[in-house]
């Protein structure tokens, strides 16, 4: 018998609709779902591989803990369970609870299970040394909302489907269906925008995708985002644009902004724009359509996150759409409410900032450090028994930080020289192959609940409920149960902190492992502000409520400052501005090439990579090179190259054009399968080095920690002809 069901798809922020077939125990088909009011049909050829993901022979199936001789066996749950606890709690007992670490990996946010599996873990377990794929890649956007609105996760979306003007800096929502901005069939959005006499300008330096679709596209040179909005900003101000009666009434320290933008002229900043001789009148013109269009919206994503002053470029971001007076406004950017928003308004929400530092000095953003500080962290602790706040022993949920993070190698070093290392992961990858203990949850399609984060960043009010695509088998273990029972079975055995730890943990410890998420979902939608759902209400509706146009005037309730007003000058973006002052006069960036990344549809961060019918038959992990950059190294199309940066060399095939502008290379991230031993078999067979392996760790925005991923000064030669294919090589390597 077939039966069919309906849910959003896991994968990626924008939540399509899907309808699964399933026979017995085996999905017999997915497909788009025309019929869901969110997606209306869309989806991307990932949600359509769900079922190979499921299937996969090579997903881990059962614990494996390594023996003696340093190979893996596999393990029952509670002998796999026992070690891990042993392990992690021996190295508290010794070390305290700074000595573990914890990573939280992108796909926990797309589950809810790990959701609240891994808040039990954090709760219980509160170690300074947090990290995430947040602490990866939206730093920047938690710590200038925390600054602005009091609340982190205050987070207002481009209301795409009434804006006239769409201002995208460093984002590329056609291939990765956006970020920070759930908006699944976001094409045929965008487009929309055109058709209704719109414009859509795109600042990237690649002529990626979307910037192809664009009205205008902006080739801005890597990391030269906050000045270009910040010139925008004062430009706004500097030709009498503003908004002066919405800055009166919800905006605080605007009188500031004058003196404290007046150094970024469009004179001064165009010759770091990369933007040629007409920059300056670029940006006047540009400040003045921004500030004269009604509606427009400006949405900046991963791009300026990952350089050198993402917190100011997004903090200009904000500050360009209170200007001109299009925050909270329809078709301006505007605040998401999702069944479960009212969660984001509980303390958690308000976020944190330099509440302490690590030993390198960097501060905690939301209570987690950088990622590029991790290796160095581990590293402490083999130099010094005593050093404080080194990590010892540490647990990676859902996350591959060895191809995710900077300077991949001596993180894969660091992390195979742990007391105890824990992967909770559904493949034996680059990381979890460093691991004492692997636990590998059932597959997500086994899960059921509601989805507690991207309706609170979609573009349109949304409510749906997941079923379980396919019944849970007897005896799994899901995400949720790995997550609460291991965090138990170290509770039970570690020592507590008394200060950190307080005896009330103790019940939450106990009851977790009992409690149910999907439960605790219903629970929360029946709790739920302005008004309670039923879950029946929810499943009533497989495809999903009617979604609705956001709404006007909920700014209110997002602002959590002590004065309920925006704050358009905090403190530490003020007193960082310098460091961008001081860069004007200097001349512009030397000739050299940089690195940046690119995201393709066909790829999930480190992962789904070996899934044949996603992997294709082409080799897509190749360096983008102009022609011109080409020519003067010797570079064929087709033929290889080794890249070399600071931290390391990797050879890549070449692929010549003309998307990027001469000086600019590009690499995928999430290769380096082979290098790095991932043990699928679809994986070890690829082609294509990690770009993190070229990514320097040293490289970093000071005030919000957030590592420097694109713009990496690299060198590219020509490879030695005898260098084997996707050969990795260590620190220092020269060229050949
Ligand atoms: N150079 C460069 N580096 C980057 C980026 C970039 O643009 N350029 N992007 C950054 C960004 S934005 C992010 S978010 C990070 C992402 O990096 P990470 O947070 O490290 O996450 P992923 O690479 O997605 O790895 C996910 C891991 O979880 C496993 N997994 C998949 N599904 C499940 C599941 O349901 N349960 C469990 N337990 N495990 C599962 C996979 O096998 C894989 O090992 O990478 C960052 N790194
Ligand atoms: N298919 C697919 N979809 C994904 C993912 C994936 O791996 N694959 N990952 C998911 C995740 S974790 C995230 S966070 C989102 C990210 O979603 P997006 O932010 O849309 O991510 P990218 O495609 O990396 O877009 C970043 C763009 O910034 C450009 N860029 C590089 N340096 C600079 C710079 O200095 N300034 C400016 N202005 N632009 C710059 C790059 O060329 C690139 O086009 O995507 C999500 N969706
Ligand atoms: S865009 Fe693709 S991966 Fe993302 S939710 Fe839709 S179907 Fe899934
Ligand atoms: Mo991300």
């Amino acid at each position: 018998m077939t039966t069919t069901v309906h849910r959003a798809c896991h994968l990626c922020e924008a939540s399509c609709g899907l309808t699964f077939e399933v026979e017995g125990d085996r999905i017999t088909s997915v497909r788009n779902d025309p019929d869901d009011p969110f997606s209306r049909g869309f989806c991307c050829p990932k949600g359509l591989a769900l079922a190979d993901l499921h299937h996969d022979p090579d997903r881990l199936t059962t614990p494996l803990v390594r023996r003696a001789d340093g190979a893996f066996a596999p393990a029952s749950w509670p002998e796999a369970l026992d070690r891990a606890a042993d392990g992690l709690a021996r190295v508290i007992a010794r070390h305290g609870l700074d000595a573990l670490g914890v990573y939280l990996g992108n796909p926990v946010v797309h589950h809810l299970g790990a959701m609240l599996g891994t808040e039990v873990f954090r709760a219980l377990f509160p170690t300074r040394n947090r990290y995430s794929a947040n602490s990866q890649d939206a730093t920047p956007h938690l710590l200038v909302n925390h600054l602005m609105f009091g609340m982190q996760l205050a987070h207002p979306v481009p209301d795409l489907d009434r804006a006239r003007l769409l201002l995208v800096v460093g984002a590329n929502p056609l291939v990765s269906n956006g970020s920070l901005m759930t908006a699944p069939r976001v094409g045929a959005r965008l487009r929309a925008v055109q058709a209704r006499g719109g414009k859509l300008v795109v600042v990237d330096p690649r002529r990626t995708e979307t910037a192809r679709l664009a009205d205008e596209h902006l080739p801005l040179r890597p990391g030269a985002d906050a000045l270009l909005l910040l010139a925008l900003a004062r430009e706004v101000l500097a030709q009498g644009l503003e908004d002066r009666d919405f800055l009166a009434r919800w905006c605080q320290g605007h009188e500031r902004l004058p003196a404290l933008l007046a150094p970024f002229t469009p004179e001064r900043v165009a010759p770091h724009l990369g933007l040629g001789e007409g920059a300056a009148a670029t940006v006047r013109r540009l400040a003045r359509e921004l500030a004269t269009t009604r509606p427009a919206a400006v949405y900046l994503r991963l791009g300026p996150c990952v350089t050198a002053t993402g917190g100011l470029a997004v903090w200009a971001g904000h500050l360009l759409n209170l200007l001109t007076g299009n925050l909270d406004r329809a078709g301006g950017v505007l605040f998401p409410e999702g069944p479960l928003s009212w969660l984001f308004r509980l303390p958690f929400a308000r976020g944190s900032f330099d509440s302490h530092r690590s030993p390198q000095g960097r501060p905690e953003v939301g209570g987690e450090y950088p990622c590029s500080i991790l290796a160095e962290q581990v590293e402490r602790g083999l130099a010094d028994p005593r050093a404080p706040e080194a990590v010892r022993a540490m647990v990676v949920f859902a996350g591959n930080p060895v191809l995710s993070a900077p300077n991949g190698r001596r993180l894969a070093r660091a992390l195979a020289s742990l007391e105890c290392l824990v992967a909770v992961d559904c493949y034996l990858g680059e990381t979890a192959r460093h691991a004492h203990v692997v636990l590998p949850p059932r597959s997500a399609l086994h899960d059921g609940g509601c989805d507690p984060v991207f309706p609170h960043f979609a573009v349109e009010d949304v409510a749906r409920w997941t079923p379980p695509v396919v019944p849970p088998p007897p005896g799994s273990v899901g995400e949720y149960e790995v997550i609460a029972r291991l965090s138990a079975e170290v509770w039970r055995r570690a020592p507590r902190d008394r200060r950190r730890q307080p005896r009330l943990l103790g019940l939450l410890a106990r009851a977790a492992p009992r409690l149910s998420p999907e439960r605790l979902a219903a629970l929360g939608l029946r709790l739920g502000s302005p008004a309670p759902l039923a879950r029946a209400a929810l499943e009533s509706a497989p495809h999903g409520l009617p979604t609705r146009p956001l709404a006007e005037g909920r700014l209110a309730r997002r602002l959590l400052t002590p004065d309920g007003r925006v704050a358009l000058a905090p403190a530490p973006l003020v007193e960082d501005l310098a460091r961008l002052v001081a860069t004007l006069d200097a001349p512009p960036a030397p000739g050299g090439l940089v690195l940046v990344g690119r995201r393709q549809l066909r790829s999930n961060n480190s992962w789904l990579h070996n899934l044949p019918a996603l992997l294709g038959p082409r080799n897509r992990c190749t360096l983008l090179v102009h022609p011109d950059d080409a020519r003067a190294r010797g570079l064929a199309h087709g033929g290889r190259a080794v890249v070399t940066s600071r931290v390391g060399a990797v050879e890549a095939e070449v692929e010549v054009s003309d998307e990027l502008p001469p000086g600019v290379v590009s690499l995928p991230h999430g290769w380096g399968h082979a290098a790095h031993g991932h043990a699928g078999r679809a994986c070890a067979a690829t082609d294509g080095p990690s770009v993190n392996d070229l990514t320097d760790d040293a490289l970093f925005d000071p005030l919000t920690g957030a590592s420097v991923l694109n713009g990496v000064p690299v060198t590219v030669a020509a490879a030695n002809p005898d260098q084997a294919a996707g050969r990795t090589t260590s620190t220092g390597v020269a060229s050949g």
